[in-house]
């Protein structure tokens, strides 16, 4: 599914502001057509999450109508018109003057229906989204879950009852575009590259869905300007273009081509046009590291979240600005869009500053142990999610690494976080449900590793799935808390042991320290800012004196709002080296210092 874009063919129009609103909680809305109208809205904002804009709905869960008014625009009129939306959390359907058009499971995840038989010409559409947020255990995430064996679930027993360690936000949570397109239009675009000594080469796959014949392809950029032309076989075709002395994208010189795709019919007229950036790069996993262009990458940064005050989970352009800005102050090379997919406009954000990034799938905390019918729901759930993903963001130069799945959990959790239980029968379900996702995304994208992130205590053969071994760590925090050498030896222990059995790189995708701003203590006591700032600083110096480890991101970027719990006051994960506003930590001026001079010279 290609990103809407406005160009000599193609028209779109944003439909982000301000829409009506109203709760369901009654389940009335399809019966009573509030499809046409609900009876008594409110406003609400567009993108954005209902919790954040109206207190009475922060934990509310059910059924909410987002209803507004829009024009099709008469010369339209003749192509094809679609509604698109770029995330629903969690589920969603759409009405356009009272039709169904279409719908979609899972959130962070765009889609769009085709209303082109239902819009009106003669005066205004009404165009409503029924999004619905309940928490289950068929989803992903899962929430609600029944009780565990060996209450396994304790620590993280909180309201709402998610599996997971952030807020679960829910509305439209990225812009909904009405746009248009021609009959016969380019269904979607694949890009790939290579690299062959100084020469780049682009692959170009496009997919139409009529009557077109052929397709030009022209690549501008760095000075110069290659055109090729491919027929179709079927609906698609397929080109190549060749760029002596191409300049390559990398981290210090994120440069972007730009490929223009026209798709020609029988008769030699362009009848869709479609553009899009091409960053010409190579990822690569070996046994030393992960190389781009040929060349090993250290990964500096941070899991994040989208969250923000007000604006909840929603799509917030300054502050995705502001947050580029201090990544590149303190020095970050790469991030992982914990623990979903982020926003479309910040992926391309992420290419144009040459961010890597860890593109990761809902999939967060799956668990193996609540029976065969919940776990296959979860799986082809994850499954779906995953052929979106990649579907999306296939050609984006800054995706470096498919993650599909943060810690799953194995039984007997909370004796193997602390080396102690023992092996399951229910490891095997746990592997293999892994194993259908990391072969599902090597199968759907050749170009780029795979890999899943791993708990503490996880099985070594779930961690054996990954391309390169991404582990969260936590010692001197959740084990052995306020013990900071006792945690660090552990940490050392482990990773060398984890290295001598898996034989793979491995980056330490989380560690970090819950810290509240202000607090400072000597000797460094938890929650300081001293402890964080010394738990950092000894994870990076283990990290360094180890050449298998290949990266490290702090958890995490910013204070983010999770659920109400006895380990969350007000909510708040309070592990960022920013606060919730942004402001920087002692611990950020630490990384700052020590990302911006090499890694491996202390
Ligand atoms: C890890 C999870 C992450 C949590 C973090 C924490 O992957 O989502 O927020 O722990 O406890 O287990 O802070």
């Amino acid at each position: 599914m290609l990103y809407p874009q406005q160009n000599e063919i193609r028209n779109l129009f944003d439909l982000s502001g301000v829409w009506d609103f109203q709760a369901d909680p009654r389940d009335v809305g399809e019966t009573e057509r509030w499809h046409l109208g609900v009876p008594d809205a409110r406003p609400i904002a567009v993108p954005g999450s209902w919790n954040e804009q109206y207190a009475d709905l922060y934990n509310y869960f059910g059924p909410a109508w987002y209803v507004r008014e829009f024009y099709a625009p008469r010369g339209w009129n003749g192509q094809r018109i679609f509604v698109r939306v770029g995330s629903a959390n969690y589920a969603a359907e759409m009405w356009v003057n009272g039709q169904k058009v279409g719908g979609h499971a899972g959130g962070h995840l765009p889609f769009e229906c085709d209303i082109t038989d239902t819009v009106a010409w003669d005066g205004p559409n009404t165009l409503a989204i029924r999004v619905e947020n309940e928490l289950k255990p068929t989803r992903v995430p899962a929430g609600n879950m029944p009780p565990m064996r060996g209450g396994a679930m304790a620590l993280m027993a909180g309201y709402p009852s998610t599996t997971y360690d952030f807020f679960p936000y829910a509305g439209l949570h990225r812009p909904v575009w009405l746009y248009a397109v021609p009959q016969t239009q380019i269904t979607d675009i694949a890009v790939s590259t290579e690299i062959d000594g100084t020469t780049g080469v682009v692959k170009l796959d496009v997919t139409q869905n009529g009557a077109g014949s052929a397709v030009t392809i022209t690549l501008t950029g760095n000075g110069g300007a290659h055109e090729t032309r491919a027929r179709f076989r079927g609906d698609r075709a397929a080109a190549q273009i060749a760029l002596p002395d191409a300049r390559l994208w990398s981290m210090e010189d994120p440069y972007l081509y730009q490929a223009t795709v026209s798709l020609v019919d029988a008769g030699g007229q362009v009848v869709d046009v479609y553009s899009l950036p091409v960053g010409i790069r190579t990822v690569q996993a070996t046994a030393e590291g992960l190389l781009l262009n040929g060349k090993p990458v250290y990964l500096k940064g941070f899991g994040r979240h989208e969250d923000f005050f007000a604006s909840g989970r929603g799509l917030n352009v300054p502050l995705l600005v502001k947050d580029y800005a201090l990544l590149k102050w303190i020095g970050a090379n790469s991030y992982r869009t914990s623990h979903y997919p982020y926003s479309e406009e910040e992926m391309m954000m992420a290419d144009h500053q040459g961010i890597l990034i860890i593109d990761e799938i809902p999939a967060v905390s799956m668990s193996f142990e609540d029976g065969d019918a919940n776990i296959a729901a979860r799986l082809a759930q994850a499954k779906r999610q995953l052929h979106e993903l990649i579907a999306r963001d296939k050609n984006h130069p800054s995706v470096i690494l498919w993650s599909v799945a943060n810690e799953p959990m194995p039984p007997d959790m909370f004796r193997r976080l602390t080396g102690g239980g023992a092996p399951s029968p229910l490891d095997a379900v746990g592997r293999a449900f892994l194993k259908e996702l990391t072969d599902l995304a090597r199968s759907l994208d050749g170009t780029r590793p795979v890999t899943l992130v791993g708990m503490m205590g996880g099985p070594l053969e779930w961690l054996e799935l990954a391309d390169i071994v991404c582990i969260n760590r936590y010692w001197g925090w959740y084990v052995q808390g306020g013990q900071l050498e006792a945690g660090l030896k552990m940490l050392e222990e482990e990773l060398d042991s984890l290295h001598k059995a898996l034989g793979k790189p491995i980056i330490i995708t989380e560690f970090g320290a819950d810290t509240v701003a202000g607090l400072h203590s000597h000797p460094a006591k938890m929650f300081s800012e001293e402890y964080q700032t010394e738990f950092l600083a000894g994870y990076l110096d283990v990290a360094a004196a180890r050449p298998f480890v290949i990266g490290l991101h702090v958890w995490n970027f910013a204070d983010f709002q999770a659920v109400q719990s006895v380990n969350r006051i007000g909510g708040m994960n309070l592990k960022g080296v920013f606060t919730r506003q942004r402001e920087p930590k002692m611990a950020a001026h630490m990384l700052r210092e020590r990302w911006t001079r090499p890694v491996r010279s202390s």
